[in-house]
């Protein structure tokens, strides 16, 4: 059986609102994107990924859809994605379009029939429950369930007209669709099959492990990876595009190695790979996201070996370090602001890169872009963080605390705009962008790197362009080497006799370990940072300068 395209791509994310202004409004459009194509294709990645463009109230930046079949004048039109898919396929290089079904806008004309009364033929396209046994709806603790939104407080909203709750696994303007019911999943098929007749190449899965929801009049159930779960998933696959070759990830929070195995396995006709989170939680204490640990090296390294070797025979990885909802990676695991920034982007690029599974290059991430540095909680857009810092300061943390906790873990460090150069607005826009430009624009911008060998850029140019070249990138089997070791990342793969070292010191201090033996004098194909710098006497390949990375080659005996 021929394999699938995929297993040899890298896909590029753009957050349409922050990639590209064509039109001074501040916000970034589809017309933006389509004249910065040359760019996407001069790194090398062959599949973009467009985060929601479609008509949306905008309470999630598009996550919360009022209409499925259409695109937001803020984004531009529906020739507009006519003309992305065309330039696109011109280039040799595909679009996969974000789907958000585990819920609508609440401003969607489904949700608004639903609310209108309970006898509403589209009632049961929502979940909607009554307040818990003989109390008043809106009381506290009369919620049907005591689930926790993702976007803080409970999952439940009253309707006071109807006198029942909705429920909202995110933010109260997201009403989360009934997937029990069976119009709602033949609505869904039908409108992914409406965007393939368009030309669109695959979907990515907005959580779409929670569709499926344990509820049980007592009050207590569950919504990850629900009873019916793997049912719904290949029913969808099957009616939507049974028997074409698409790409397809599904993003799946709290999906564990077996929960992944069954979602990617070809043989169950589900998807092609998933986004775990589980190595998102290495910094998280039990509070979530905002209760900050250290990056811890060796756990990060377990979680992702484990990953490696559970999706080793049946199955697919996707690997990433960062989208739209995650900070920073240099700021969050690299040296930050530091002199060693541009050789920890390259670092945790070349770790990444050389895992087996399909790459996810966030806008900005080829820069090796950083956090913005927020002053106010005021400065901040995202729902979930305004959310959290207005439950937090409820609650009386310090608001000290909060800024500083927001200014490690934010959204929105990933969706200030896009740093194209060093003109005003880094290049983004004419007009105010909606959301401030990183003052370090004018030191990291892609005018400085595009064409400079010594660029982040240009590192992530050639380990895109390494994938192409070696099927021991794509195919090698994965051992994780110096397990242990609290900031030495290395690995081999192996394929048919062909063999790759992978090496990084993830810190800013030089370093010496034992590696194994055989790789003197290997074939370098990738390497960065400075052996020298660490101050030691590079007398063999284990001394390790900070920030220093490499990739060496040769065959097995
Ligand atoms: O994210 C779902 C998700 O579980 C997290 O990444 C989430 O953003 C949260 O911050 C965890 O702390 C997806 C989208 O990627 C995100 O942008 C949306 O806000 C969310 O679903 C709701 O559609």
């Amino acid at each position: 059986m021929s394999q699938p395209w995929w297993r040899t791509s890298v896909v590029y994310q753009v957050y349409p609102r922050s990639f590209a202004d064509s039109n001074g409004d501040g916000y970034g459009d589809l017309p933006g994107l389509i004249d910065r194509l040359d760019y996407i294709q001069a790194l090398g990645a062959d599949v973009v990924w467009v985060s929601p463009f479609y008509p949306s109230p905008q309470a999630d930046n598009g996550y919360d859809i009022s209409d499925y079949q259409g695109v937001d004048p803020l984004f531009g039109t529906i020739a507009d994605v006519d003309r992305l898919i065309a330039q696109l396929h011109a280039r040799g290089m595909k679009l996969v379009i974000d789907i958000v079904v585990n819920h609508t806008s609440d401003e969607h004309p489904w949700f608004l029939e639903a609310r209108n009364s309970r006898e509403s033929p589209r009632r049961e396209w929502y979940w909607w429950r009554p307040p818990r046994e003989g109390m008043a709806i809106g009381a506290p603790g009369a919620e049907p369930t005591t689930w926790q939104a993702f976007f803080s407080g409970s999952t439940w909203e009253p309707d006071l007209a109807t006198g029942e709750y909705y429920l909202h696994l995110f933010d109260r303007k997201q009403p989360d669709l009934n997937w029990e019911n069976p119009d709602v999943r033949a609505a869904v098929a039908e409108m992914l099959r409406w965007w393939l007749d368009r030309g669109v190449d695959g979907f990515r899965f907005d959580v779409i492990n929670l569709v499926s929801k344990q509820f049980n009049a007592d009050g207590t159930g569950w919504f990850f990876n629900g009873p019916r779960i793997h049912e719904f998933v290949a029913e969808m696959h099957e009616n939507a595009w049974g028997g074409k070759q698409l790409i397809t990830v599904g993003e799946c929070p709290g999906a564990t190695v077996d929960d992944a195995v069954r979602f990617t396995d070809p043989a169950r006709g589900e998807f092609d790979m998933v986004f775990q989170f589980e190595h998102m939680g290495v910094d998280h204490g039990m509070g979530g996201r905002y209760d900050i640990r250290p990056v811890d090296w060796a756990r990060l390294k377990s979680i992702m070996a484990r990953w490696q070797d559970g999706l080793a025979d049946v199955g697919w990885n996707s690997l990433y370090w960062c989208n739209h909802d995650q900070p920073r990676p240099v700021s969050r695991y690299g040296a930050g602001d530091t002199a060693y920034r541009a050789a920890s982007a390259k670092a945790l690029a070349t770790v990444l890169h050389l895992h087996r599974g399909t790459p996810y290059v966030y806008q900005g991430e080829e820069l090796g872009m950083v956090n913005y540095p927020f002053t106010s909680l005021e400065q901040l857009d995202d729902v979930e963080s305004r959310n959290w810092s207005a439950e937090a300061l409820g609650k009386g943390m310090d608001p000290a605390a909060v800024l500083a906790a927001v200014n490690v873990q934010s959204r929105d460090h990933a969706r200030t705009p896009m740093q194209w150069d060093s003109s005003e607005h880094a290049g983004f826009t004419t007009g105010t962008p909606w959301l401030p430009v990183n003052p370090a624009y004018r030191e990291i911008n892609a005018a400085a790197q595009v064409g400079d060998p010594e660029s982040v850029f240009a590192h992530y140019q050639r380990l895109i362009a390494l994938r192409r070249e070696l099927p021991v990138v794509v195919d090698g089997r994965f051992e994780l080497l110096l397990a242990d070791h609290p900031s030495v990342y290395a690995f081999t793969r192996v394929w048919e006799g062909d063999a790759l070292l992978v090496v990084a010191n993830l810190s800013g201090e030089g370093v010496e370990v034992g590696l194994p033996d055989g790789w003197d004098g290997a074939e370098v194909v990738i390497a960065s940072g400075d052996p020298a710098a660490s101050g030691m006497t590079p007398a063999h390949l284990g001394v390790l300068g900070p920030w220093q990375a490499w990739v060496r080659r040769r065959q097995l005996g």
